[in-house]
């Protein structure tokens, strides 16, 4: 039987290589894990995240999978999960684990076999097609692109054949057409929560179903070429539906999907509950409020309203029908603090409350990432060679080829890497910010864990961390921060986010100054005679429907 738990849950995400390095290997571990879920489960978190634990060769860092079923040794072994399982269950706190299903490592058993013969019964699992001969040149079967530069094709060897890969090379695209491989999906599915896991987070879950036959995408206009014949594909609702009769639903189980630039229309059949296909999805037009046309190197001044549309418009979409997501970071993206215009040492803890309020007591389901709790800020990364992940390198190598300037390149791939959520958590001031005894982590430390760490911030009268357990707490709570419809005001205001949440006789306003000045704005009128729930400030200045707010400052109202 499915229950809605996942309407009042709060999840926390855990990147595990960067989280807690029990046994000072340089990478974080499941029992590192263990030895936090207090921290987890004190902040109101009452469901986990992982990213990848499986098996991997870690290219794409847990994102390119060679082994479904198992859990690879650096984070421990499979009775170790075992027990990770247990002892979040023993808190009550759920567990969702990564799919990584788009695609597979090109380490995946299934891929060798394919590549290793013509005549393999696993050739058909992967999208493997002849490339076009030009004169004595061979080119690519199409002209797609890889999101993570160049072609989305790779020649298989000497031969004249190339399987497609839309990220790393090392993560070759399943033929999701394949009935054996949705079979074989469909087991995965169930050998994970038949294991007592509540719900998974599917991995670019709209690129699984790819336009045949394959073509040229003669538009080049969207948003990377080829994307009109793999985003949204023909058949991912009914394969959707598929995971969710076969799988999903023959457990209380809970889905998020984590979609690349879905259309309006797609998004929304995708959540809506009727269609028995995901739970909810991830979005994140937002956080693109500060980068030009979603390419996130490419620094742009901060658009309140652009950021107001992301947040706000799946909100009034999906409320009668679906459910929704609230996001603020993720391994992704760079520290929230530290963007959208924001100076992350004057304003850190005003900022970093603002934006939780602002983001959480919308609708929808909140996901935190961790060290967001405790307002951890970007990293001041030195050279290329303190990044680890691949993209920032393959990036900065394409504007390098462009002719940019190294110190250029290097400056717009700070702007927007996602190394800046991967350095090792901060926990206190102690070697490698507490993330181990002292042994070189995997990924470089932010110099700033002296200064900003999470014991500090405990210790502070300004924790963020106590103002998310404050904020989480009516989230949780109260029902109509929960289940209240949401009504903008002001969306051309350029600095104040004002919203509304209803439900039944009930009303919460929001409001956020998302700037560093004082900023006197004119409550709705409906407002009258509200109660303070929460603010970051010590003092709220509202007189009648007029309100002074302070820098970055945020508070709720409720009006009863
Ligand atoms: O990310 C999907 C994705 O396309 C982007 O978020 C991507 O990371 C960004 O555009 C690059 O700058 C998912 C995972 O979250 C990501 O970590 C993986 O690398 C990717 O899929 C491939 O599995």
């Amino acid at each position: 039987m499915k229950t809605d738990w996942y309407k009042n849950a709060v999840v926390y995400q855990v990147y595990p290589f960067s989280f807690m390095d029990s046994d000072n290997d340089g990478w974080g571990d499941i029992e590192g894990i263990i030895s936090k879920l207090d921290y987890i489960r004190d902040l109101g978190a009452t469901a986990i995240w992982f990213s990848p634990l499986y098996q991997s060769p870690d290219y794409d860092y847990g994102y390119d999978i060679s082994d479904y079923r198992a859990i690879d040794e650096k984070f421990g072994t499979m009775a170790d999960f075992e027990r990770l399982l247990e002892e979040c269950h023993r808190r009550d706190l759920k567990v969702i684990m990564d799919m990584v299903i788009n695609h597979t490592s090109t380490e995946h058993p299934w891929f060798r076999d394919a590549v290793s013969s013509e005549d393999s019964p696993y050739r058909d699992w992967y999208i493997i097609r002849k490339g076009k001969r030009e004169g004595d040149r061979l080119l690519p079967p199409s002209n797609w692109e890889s999101t993570f530069t160049g072609s989305a094709w790779e020649r298989i060897g000497s031969s004249d054949e190339f399987y497609l890969h839309l990220f790393c090379r090392e993560q070759a695209d399943l033929n999701w057409d394949n009935p054996a491989v949705r079979d074989e999906i469909v087991d995965i599915l169930n050998f994970w929560l038949a294991k007592g896991v509540d719900g998974f987070r599917f991995d670019v879950f709209n690129m699984f179903s790819k336009v045949y036959p394959i073509r040229d995408d003669d538009q080049k206009d969207t948003f990377q070429t080829g994307a009109q014949y793999y985003v949204d594909g023909p058949h991912m609702h009914e394969y959707l539906r598929e995971l969710n009769d076969r799988a999903l639903s023959l457990y209380d189980s809970y889905t998020v999907g984590e979609s690349f630039h879905p259309s309006e229309e797609d998004a929304h059949a995708y959540v809506k509950k009727e269609n028995r296909e995901l739970d909810t999805i991830f979005n994140f037009a937002h956080l693109d409020a500060d980068n030009i046309a979603g390419k996130k190197f490419f620094r742009k001044p901060f658009d309140l309203r652009q950021f107001k549309k992301g947040l706000l418009d799946p909100q009034v979409s999906y409320y009668r029908d679906g459910w929704n997501t609230l996001v603020l970071e993720n391994h992704d993206n760079p520290r929230s603090v530290s963007r959208f215009g924001i100076d992350d040492r004057k304003y850190r803890y005003e900022a970093a409350t603002m934006l939780a309020t602002i983001t959480y007591m919308g609708f929808g389901t909140p996901f935190i990432y961790m060290g967001q709790e405790a307002g951890l800020t970007n990293t001041d990364f030195r050279s290329m060679d303190e990044l680890k992940d691949p993209v920032s390198h393959f990036v900065y190598d394409l504007m390098k080829g462009y002719g940019l300037p190294a110190k250029l390149a290097f400056s717009f791939i700070k702007y927007g890497a996602r190394d800046h959520a991967r350095v090792p958590m901060q926990w206190d001031d102690s070697v490698n910010g507490g993330f181990n005894k002292g042994h070189a982590p995997w990924q470089c430390v932010n110099p700033l864990y002296r200064e900003i760490n999470v014991r500090k911030d405990l210790e502070s009268d300004h924790s963020v961390y106590r103002y998310y357990q404050k904020l989480l707490q009516i989230k949780k709570n109260n029902e109509t921060a929960v289940y209240g419809e949401t009504h903008e005001y002001d969306h051309e205001n350029r600095r104040i986010i004002c919203y509304s949440r209803t439900w039944k006789r009930k009303k919460l306003f929001v409001i956020g100054n998302f700037s560093s000045r004082r900023t006197k704005y004119r409550l709705p009128e409906l407002m009258d005679i509200p109660e303070l729930l929460i603010s970051n400030y010590d003092d709220v200045k509202v007189s009648g429907l007029d309100i002074e707010l302070e820098p970055y400052q945020a508070a709720v109202f409720e009006k009863k």
